[in-house]
């Protein structure tokens, strides 16, 4: 008696799911002014002249362009704070999130 084992031997696995990225993405448009997306770009996304230089072109060319990836909320606040940017200064700027495949 003393060696039969009660110990249950199934183990419960808890997998949890890492929630998914999503990016924040910046269009082009014909009136926001090539200065202005580069200023937007350091101020919200804490690139450097560099970095926002480069992203704005390849918008300006492509027609748009992944600025960054941020966990859903940080994304869309981010994009909201800078397409308001643009809105308050009277410029079309638009960045939107999708998710990450
Ligand atoms: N196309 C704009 C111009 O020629 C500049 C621009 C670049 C605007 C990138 C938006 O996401 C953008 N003034």
């Amino acid at each position: 008696m003393a060696d039969i084992s009660t110990k249950p031997r199934t183990r419960t696995s808890v997998k949890t799911e890492r929630p998914r990225l999503h990016k924040v993405i910046l269009l082009n448009d014909d009136y926001t002014p090539r200065e202005f997306v580069v200023t937007v770009l350091k101020a919200v996304f804490r690139m450097t002249a560099d970095q926002a230089a480069k992203v704005m072109v390849t918008a300006h060319q492509k027609g748009a362009c992944v600025v960054a990836v941020f966990q859903r909320d940080i994304a869309e606040s981010k994009a909201t704070e800078a397409t308001d940017a643009g809105r308050s200064a009277g410029f079309p700027l638009l960045f939107t999130t999708e998710p990450e495949e």
